[in-house]
């Protein structure tokens, strides 16, 4: 499969890399880090990477996790701290398998934790579950919520107090089998010369817990207007929606899948279109490449993982932080995570 090759290939190559950053954390695996600033903290809501038996392949089994971790940062030049376990899959009642890359949001006092897993039927959805500290841990609804489907949840407070989740990833996140709204056990891709299938999002209802309009796509264009198409693999999205605000724009980011690439896109509104602008982090050592980015003392942080805390086992990563850097323009300078 296209992951075996690649993880063989980061394996080989594992010793010729020179990692600029080291892992925030050694004493477990993590990745998907989604980083948010809550009590002038900021907290890390990565996912739990582990060992497995599970084939690789590319529907993503070998992502086997089973429970989640928060994270902490104090101070950038202090340790990093683990929280210890937030939450596991023996307390999601309808979850059977693969907590995959989780996020965050605060409300009112509350901390509300989003996450994807595969439910009973081997359909991936979207839960919430809540605290009343930010590492948890959290109790999750009884239910995923309504209408929820695929993976990797971002959530965006805008300075309205409104907050959207954005979501969505192909191949073994299953944006491909949802093309008619519902559930198909046939993958099925848009041709080459059409748009890419979309990342999605909605806005959350007050209480965070559900969705408050129908499911919209994400739209990336080309500086021309153009949708970016399903052939284009360099720039269409693939998994790992984030979107942070910077000085009253929007910057939509997301991973370009198996071009390995964290890419962005900018719109005037949380909805898009989005016109795509270039490439934030270059490969990573590993398959996967997943991020966030947040202000915090004053400075714009990305938030990343790669496999070489396992020497290039794709899926046993760990997650790293490096500075990041919006131009005079608004356009952020292009990160490599190695010398
Ligand atoms: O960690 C499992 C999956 O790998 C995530 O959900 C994707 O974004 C990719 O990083």
């Amino acid at each position: 499969s296209d992951a075996e090759r690649k993880q063989q290939l980061d394996l080989k190559k594992a010793g010729s890399f020179k990692p600029k950053n080291p892992p925030l954390v050694t004493n477990i695996y993590t990745a998907d880090p989604s980083a948010h600033v809550f009590n002038e903290k900021i907290y890390i809501y990565p996912s739990h990477d582990i060992e497995t038996d599970s084939a690789i392949n590319d529907d993503g089994d070998h992502f086997a996790m089973r429970d989640y971790h928060v994270l902490s940062i104090d101070n950038h030049s202090e340790e990093v701290t683990d929280h210890g376990v937030a939450l596991s899959l023996e307390d999601i009642k309808w979850a059977s398998k693969q907590l995959w890359a989780p996020d965050a949001a605060e409300k009112s006092g509350q901390f509300y934790f989003y996450f994807p897993a595969r439910d009973y039927d081997g359909i991936f959805r979207i839960g919430v579950a809540i605290s009343d500290t930010p590492s948890g841990p959290f109790k999750a609804q009884e239910n995923y919520i309504e209408g929820s489907f695929s993976i990797d949840p971002a959530v965006f407070k805008d300075d309205d107090g409104s907050y959207y989740l954005y979501f969505g990833g192909l191949w073994g996140g299953q944006l491909q089998n949802w093309r008619d709204g519902k559930f198909s056990i046939q993958d099925s891709y848009p041709a080459d010369n059409e748009p890419a299938l979309p990342a999605k999002m909605a806005k959350l209802s007050d209480d965070m817990l559900t969705l408050a309009e129908p499911v919209k796509d994400i739209v990336i264009v080309d500086e021309s207007g153009a949708p970016i198409t399903t052939g284009d693999n360099e720039r269409r999205f693939f998994e790992a929606s984030w979107l942070h605000k910077y000085q009253g724009k929007y910057y939509f980011s997301y991973s370009t899948g198996d071009t390995h690439k964290i890419a962005y896109g900018i719109a005037d509104n949380p909805y898009g279109p989005f016109v795509y602008q270039g490439v934030i982090l270059n490969p990573v050592l590993g398959w996967t490449n997943h991020h966030s980015i947040v202000f915090h003392q004053e400075k714009w942080w990305l938030f990343y993982h790669d496999s070489s805390l396992s020497s290039g086992k794709t899926h046993l990563r760990c997650v790293k932080k490096t500075e990041l850097i919006h131009d005079i323009n608004g356009k952020i300078l292009p990160i490599t995570a190695y010398d």
